[in-house]
């Protein structure tokens, strides 16, 4: 077993080791590139250390932002043919070469911690990024919303690239003239572990799609091959909005919109309960089905600042059928697959943002997420994600924001620094 204070070493030469200067991949070989989520947490394990460099990765990731407010999810600072889809194959209309979609917002979220890290430095940091990221936010409030709810608009966006909740939507794509390509990420892990063949024709049709549509939201919306109403997305943007109006309020600014928004968006999370399944579920726009999915997205819910004091018997059901930490799909759901991606496995940054919403709602169970992520941690490193029966690591190794995690949050010295 290693020790507390050398795992806290290994994780910050992690952070140290994928920093390109300005901007943190998640690992290499497997995404040498900037992504969005990833950053964010980034600057959160920066922050325990580094409050400047944690600054400096939020602010490199907004510059990265179109002039429609959207940030997108890939920012491509150099290329790296190691890894597909790349900028030739995205052409995003950005100031970098970006992708053309986004990811979930949990910057300002994160931004929210690094600034209580340092309060002075925070202060003249946020000013400008407050801006943008109130630009951002609206433009998922323009062109996202179903009911009030936030949808995507590929997989990809959700962070949860093969989740069982898109499996209605993706079975909808007929991807015929998708063309041939190579795959680069089956070259790093092991396909058992990645999403099938049969996803990625979908997902690089759905991209071909964007880039005939020189990605203008009024034309992707004009018809719509794939949206789906996401947890994920609605949670993490409920959440983020919350935080944006209290560094509003602090920056004296007008938060009338941003109230607005949030109002609106609780009433979008309501359009999320599945009341056969008992839980917060994705809904298929097209269609109108429901995914049928207890998923980690689904315990979203109290980060994003909701009680929902009927999710509480569905997490501890949940986390009773696994060894570690919530799995990103319920073992008793036959699509169940502990080590294909977002079909099981478990994953320590969603973990940490769950047990935040569960500690702020003063909910044991919050302690007892971070003691599981933390042995699993301890006992089998610091990978992308790992089995949540047995703990196997599973995909990339030494990975950014398992590291920033661990530093933030999951090391049993977390918040003793
Ligand atoms: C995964 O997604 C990328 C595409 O965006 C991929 O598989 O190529 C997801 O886990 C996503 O949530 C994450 O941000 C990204 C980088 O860690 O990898």
């Amino acid at each position: 077993m290693n020790s507390v204070t050398s795992m806290d070493q290994t994780a910050r030469d992690i952070m140290h080791a994928n920093d390109k200067g300005g901007y943190t991949v998640p690992t290499h070989g497997l995404y040498p590139y900037q992504w969005n989520w990833d950053s964010a947490f980034a600057a959160y394990g920066f922050a325990q250390f580094d409050v400047e460099r944690a600054w400096v990765e939020l602010e490199t990731l907004f510059s990265s932002q179109w002039d429609n407010g959207m940030v997108p999810h890939i920012i491509f600072h150099q290329q790296d043919p190691g890894y597909f889809p790349g900028p030739d194959v995205w052409q995003g209309t950005g100031p970098l070469p970006s992708s053309g979609i986004s990811q979930p917002p949990v910057a300002a979220t994160m931004a929210k911690l690094v600034f209580d890290k340092d309060p002075e430095m925070g202060r003249k940091r946020i000013g400008a990024l407050y801006d943008k990221m109130i630009a951002w936010h609206q433009w998922f409030m323009d062109w996202r919303l179903d009911n009030d709810a936030v949808c995507i608009t590929h997989p990809w966006e959700a962070g949860r690239d093969n989740a069982p909740d898109w499996d209605i939507a993706m079975a909808a794509i007929e991807p015929g003239d998708v063309g041939e390509y190579t795959r680069r990420d089956t070259t790093h892990v092991d396909s058992s572990m990645r999403p099938t063949k049969y996803d990625y024709d979908r997902y690089i049709w759905l991209v071909k799609r964007g880039v005939a549509l020189d990605w203008d939201d009024a034309a992707m919306l004009d018809n719509t091959p794939f949206r789906v109403a996401d947890p994920t997305m609605t949670f993490t943007l409920l959440r983020a909005q919350r935080d944006l109006a209290d560094f509003g309020r602090m920056l004296g600014r007008d938060v009338t919109a941003t109230e607005a928004a949030i109002k609106q968006l609780e009433n979008g999370a309501k359009s999320l309960w599945n009341k056969e399944l008992a839980s917060y579920d994705s809904r298929d726009v097209n269609s109108g089905q429901w995914s049928g999915a207890i998923s980690n997205a689904s315990f979203l819910c109290w980060y994003a600042g909701l009680k929902a004091p009927e999710m509480k018997s569905v997490l501890n059901e949940v986390m009773s059928t696994v060894k570690y930490g919530i799995p990103s799909l319920d073992t008793r759901n036959e699509k169940f697959d502990a080590k294909r991606y977002w079909r099981g496995p478990v994953w320590p940054m969603f973990n940490n943002l769950i047990a935040m919403g569960l500690d702020e709602m003063g909910m044991q169970e919050g302690a007892k997420l971070r003691q599981s992520t933390a042995d699993l941690i301890m006992e089998h490193g610091f990978s992308e994600y790992f089995d949540p029966l047995d703990g196997t690591p599973a995909g990339g190794r030494s990975f950014t924001w398992t590291a920033a995690i661990w530093l933030g949050w999951a090391s049993p010295s977390a918040g003793a620094k």
